[in-house]
């Protein structure tokens, strides 16, 4: 009943809708109605009570209707269960809370329309307000943990290849391993947790999150100049629910491939978007910080950047581009 009154409001817009129309519509009484309402506003949607007029829910067009996802999705797809609230701390933590009450299989997406503390990898801090697309899925790959590690830079080709459709294709762009740029601007995040033996993992959780919808002066300042949005580079808002579907299809077609070919089958692609091969990079890796030039991305995912004293495989950095003034100190990236 509460998410058909959520999709009554979502429809009306900006345009309030009154109790009793509500209640008419869903077949209710009016007190139950309102009973549901302050459920609704205490589970976190913002719903206002206009006098005399009805209820207005706020960021109406950034809530995601994962029912309907799920009924657009292919019947064999790799998500299959999916659970939605306006408001977490992350999408990732609900997942982990999920599977320890024995409620999260393979194949579980987690989204929200906010979170208070999304991460983002080493601890990191993940602006995540209401606009955005924020979830988080489970898998259980059949994988030693170090086979997994390439899926960041295969759910980033995935994501990348999507947001390709909504925006100047060309501006699309990877830094390794896991960031899309949108002209050179960090447009999405990928954060990859996993859990089991070195041999074979037990699970994975994947935490997604692509700015949508967001105004430049919706990121905290010190992101300001760093981080866009589709918004941003389309000058109108992206219809968030297209890019949460168009998204998860991608997702489920590279995932299923990578499954049968492994990440060597998608490497050259990989390699075609990536924002720094061949260009002057400096990678701080562990207690090192190699200089040279980012030669290749080899069949595990790692990258091979000649320096001046030889050819050096990496597995795990932070990256900073040399040759452009903008992004000498601009968004690092961590493999781990
Ligand atoms: C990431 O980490 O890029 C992974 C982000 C994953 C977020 C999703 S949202 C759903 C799920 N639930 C979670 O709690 N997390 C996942 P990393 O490469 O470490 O980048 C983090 C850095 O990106 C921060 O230190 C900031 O500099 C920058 N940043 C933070 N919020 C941002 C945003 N909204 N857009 C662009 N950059 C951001």
């Amino acid at each position: 009943m509460r998410s058909k009154i959520i999709q009554a409001l979502k429809l009306t817009g900006e345009q309030p809708l009154s109790g009793n129309d509500i209640a008419e519509k869903l077949g209710v009484s009016r007190v139950a109605v309102w009973k549901h309402i302050e459920t609704l506003r205490q589970e976190g949607y913002l719903i206002e009570a206009i006098p005399g007029q009805g209820y207005r829910l706020q960021e109406a067009d950034n809530i995601l209707d994962v029912q309907a996802i799920a009924a657009s999705l292919k019947q064999d797809t790799i998500f299959k269960q999916f659970y939605y609230y306006p408001r977490l701390d992350s999408t990732s933590t609900r997942i982990r809370e999920l599977l320890q009450e024995g409620q999260a299989a393979e194949g579980t997406v987690v989204a929200a329309l906010c979170q208070s503390e999304g991460r983002g990898r080493l601890g990191r801090d993940w602006s995540s307000p209401a606009g955005g697309l924020w979830f988080s899925f489970l898998l259980r790959p059949q994988l030693p943990l170090q086979e997994t590690a390439c899926l960041s830079l295969l759910f980033a080709l995935a994501i990348s290849r999507t947001l390709q459709d909504f925006v100047d294709k060309d501006e699309v762009m990877i830094k390794w391993p896991n960031d899309v740029l949108i002209k050179d601007k960090k447009v999405a995040g990928i954060l990859l947790e996993t859990a089991g033996e070195l041999d074979r993992i037990e699970y994975l959780i994947s935490g997604i999150g692509i700015n949508v919808n967001l105004a430049s002066d919706d990121f905290p300042p010190p992101l300001q100049g760093q981080a866009t949005s589709l918004l941003e580079n389309r000058g109108t808002p992206a219809d968030i629910q297209a890019v949460f579907l168009s998204t998860l299809q991608s997702i489920d077609r590279y995932y299923r491939r990578f499954l049968q070919e492994g990440f060597p089958a998608f490497c050259e692609e990989y390699k075609g978007l990536c924002y720094h091969l061949g260009r002057p990079v400096r990678i701080q890796t562990g207690q090192r910080v190699i200089a040279g030039t980012h030669i290749d991305i080899d069949s595990s995912g790692a990258m091979r950047v000649r320096s001046s004293t030889g050819i050096e495989v990496i597995h795990t950095g932070d990256v900073h581009v040399l040759d452009r003034g903008r992004d000498q100190h601009a968004s690092e990236t961590t493999r781990n």
